[in-house]
């Protein structure tokens, strides 16, 4: 009996703390709502970190009396429900815990990682809410004094209503699928499913809540630092310089990819000549017009002809929120370092440290490997 109800506590705890998850991983994954919370949102994916590991401390609690509990009890249902629920966590915090580290080894494993992590989540929505709602309408069967027989273990499904909720599960899979959750409609659903085919899209990524505006003629490029001609470009200046078409796969090292991006823009060794860097200025720092967002590079890793200051997006200009009017594509380097809103560059002797190097210790060079 102290079993019982230690677990019906358990229970209770279970689904405050996964809803609160599910709340809090929306608001990562979510763009919209991500932007609401500009600069915070790193509290926000710190606090989902922690609540996350609350929940694995959770499910570490509950084996014990769990496993009393199925010994006593041996329907089928039980079982398949704890089991269930057991596969969602282990697939839950080992895909996070990978995710928490941001490695830019491995750029196979994150991709597994996150696509476990936000396919496990968006299969659970509609299944929580089956569940609850289910959980309800047993509670006014009780109280018709219907008895039913299962009123003697404690809530359970028949056969039926668990595969209703598998069935729910399934179609929000494919809707999420439908909405971009997995991919865009472009191909037909079955290729959506298949790893290889799937394009991907950009999640857009800020840390401040406002997209600095773009006017194209007040709209300037600094160049700057240790270099023999500081210069500003304007927008019209710099787009009639020879431009480069680089057609180049997107890693955020967050998990998501889109294959086959084309970009157009100019190669940032153009400037070079235009402006002529100083014999010490052998690092760069570039700077967001957001004011905040800075990423840092070592000059001899610029130089390469598909490193661009990329202006257009598969043939259309960059939209407000892809970073317009300008931002750097390095092929080889994962999305951080693919710095949006460009505003200024600036030659340096020394190398700082960029946003997420210094905010979460993310990679120097963010190579992809
Ligand atoms: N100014 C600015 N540039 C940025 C970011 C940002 O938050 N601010 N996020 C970076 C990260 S981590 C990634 S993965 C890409 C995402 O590109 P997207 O926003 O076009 O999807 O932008 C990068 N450039
Ligand atoms: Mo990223």
């Amino acid at each position: 009996m102290k079993n019982r109800r230690f677990l019906a506590a358990l229970h209770g705890i279970h689904a405050a703390v996964l809803s609160v998850l599910l709340a809090t991983g929306a608001c990562l994954y979510v763009p919209a709502l991500r932007s609401l919370f500009g600069e915070s949102i790193r509290q926000v994916r710190s606090a989902h970190i922690a609540i996350g590991l609350c929940y694995l401390l959770l499910l570490a609690i509950a084996v014990v009396p769990l496993v009393q509990h199925l010994r006593r009890d041996r329907r089928w249902t039980k079982a398949f429900h704890v089991c269930l629920q057991y596969l969602l966590g282990a697939g839950w915090v080992a895909s996070g815990i990978y995710l928490w580290v941001n490695h830019t080894e491995y750029l196979r494993l994150r991709q597994l990682a996150s696509l476990v992590h936000d396919g496990l989540s968006l299969f659970i929505i509609p299944w929580a809410m089956g569940h609850i709602a289910l959980w309800y309408v047993g509670k006014i069967r009780q109280r018709g004094a219907v008895r039913h027989s299962r009123d003697r273990g404690g809530p359970l499904f028949t056969r039926r209503e668990v595969l209703i909720l598998f069935a729910g599960g399934f179609i929000a899979l494919l809707a999420g699928g439908l909405l971009r959750w997995f991919r865009p409609l472009t191909d037909s659903t079955l290729a959506s499913l298949d790893t290889g085919k799937r394009r991907g899209y950009f999640r857009i990524y800020s840390v401040t809540s406002e997209i600095p505006p773009f006017d194209s003629n007040e709209w300037r490029l600094t160049v700057d630092g240790l270099v023999e001609r500081k210069r500003d470009f304007t927008f019209a200046e710099l787009t009639s310089l020879p431009s480069q078409l680089v057609v180049s796969d997107f890693h955020c090292v967050t998990g998501w990819s889109v294959t086959q991006v084309k970009w157009k823009g100019v190669p940032f060794s153009s400037l070079l000549e235009l402006v002529n860097p100083e014999a010490a200025g052998t690092y760069v720092k570039m700077h967001s017009a957001d004011r905040l967002y800075t990423e840092t590079y070592e000059l001899s890793q610029l130089l390469q002809q598909n490193v661009l200051l990329a202006y257009e997006l598969d043939d259309k200009p960059l939209l407000p929120q892809q970073g317009a009017p300008l931002r750097l594509v390095h092929p080889d380097m994962y999305g951080y370092k693919s710095i949006k809103w460009l505003s200024r560059i600036e030659f340096t002797q020394q190398r700082g440290l960029g946003y997420w190097e210094e905010k979460e210790g993310y990679d120097l060079n963010g190579y992809i490997a």
